[in-house]
């Protein structure tokens, strides 16, 4: 594992003429749609035609995608993989044509001979530093939280609860009481906290919200405000991406802490790619990016102001 500690100004060659096929999920986040941007840019600033294919968020629009990719003969393929499973025959396919693929920011469950190799941050940290702020925040005190999961079977989903749950654990005081996939969204993160709300005493035996991202988050926070209840207060949020909208929640005390994941992922991708065309340089399979707390303690406001401009 090598662990990009900083963004090490690396001088942007290797790539350039080459041509790099990109299936990416979707838009289905601030996040995500800030992944794409700075994938695009960094495509631009080393001379690489990128050829991106939204999906969709389905599995079978990034397969035919991938397929498209090794018709044209590309000389590498970025795959952001909305699962974690499925991908073994359409990557073999690749294998076979010589193409080299790189994950962004999302593990699959497959060989490791299959794909050059992952850039991704530790899910399981995330999920962990997301438990271990909650159950410092809420002491001995008795604590009902519901959890808005990722998109069902992806990576960060299955990792972050699995996280989180380690963190809570042996913290009796603490308990997952509703559980349920918001997909990412907003919309979707914002229907099932209304039920959860429903569900629990108009959300007052609610005291904490867990989402695995940001835009999950927001919904919540809407759906918490629509029920007369205070998010930040009332009911703690708790999420993972630090997109600027949670810092604005946060500067207003309405969201508590998020996991930040950076979503320069494209970065160390198209170097590890360069490398290998170059002379056939094997990385490690898996290249982690850093997670970070942020609390309303670290100036909310003033890390939005520096976001807000990064491609989200
Ligand atoms: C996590 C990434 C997740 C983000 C979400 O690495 O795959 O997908 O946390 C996005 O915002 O939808």
């Amino acid at each position: 594992v090598v662990c990009l500690t900083m963004a090490v100004p690396v001088l942007a060659e290797g790539l350039e003429g080459k041509v790099i096929g990109f299936s990416q999920i979707g838009s289905e986040s601030g996040w995500r749609a800030a992944e794409t941007t700075l994938t695009q840019n960094e495509a631009k600033a080393r001379g690489i035609d990128l050829k991106f294919a939204d999906a969709q968020q389905k599995q079978e629009n990034q397969i035919k995608a991938v397929r498209g990719f090794i018709a044209q003969g590309v000389d590498g393929i970025l795959i952001a993989p909305v699962v974690s499973t499925g991908w073994d025959d359409v990557l073999a396919e690749a294998k076979e044509a010589n193409i080299p693929v790189v994950l962004l920011d999302r593990q699959i469950e497959a060989p490791d001979d299959l794909y050059l190799t992952a850039v991704t941050s530790d899910q399981v940290h995330e999920g962990r530093v997301a438990g271990d702020w909650l159950v410092k925040d809420v002491g001995d005190k008795p604590c009902k939280v519901v959890e808005l999961q990722g998109t069902t079977g992806s990576s960060p989903a299955i990792n972050r609860k699995k996280g989180f749950e380690e963190a809570i654990a042996g913290h009796g005081n603490l308990s997952i009481a509703r559980s349920q996939t918001g997909d990412f969204t907003r919309t979707k993160g914002k229907e099932v906290m209304e039920s959860f709300i429903k569900a629990e005493n108009g959300g007052k035996d609610i005291c904490a919200v867990y989402a695995h991202n940001d835009d999950m988050a927001v919904g919540a926070i809407q759906a918490i405000k629509e029920a007369g209840l205070k998010p930040g207060s009332d009911i703690r949020v708790v999420s993972i991406d630090g997109v600027p909208d949670i810092f604005l929640a946060m500067a207003a005390g309405e969201a508590n802490a998020t996991v930040e994941l950076t979503p320069n992922m494209a970065g160390p991708a198209y170097d590890a790619l360069a490398a290998y065309l170059k002379d056939g340089t094997q990385p490690a399979k898996w290249i982690q990016t850093e997670s970070k707390l942020f609390t309303q303690a670290d100036d909310p406001k003033a890390v939005y102001e520096t976001k807000k401009g990064l491609g989200y």
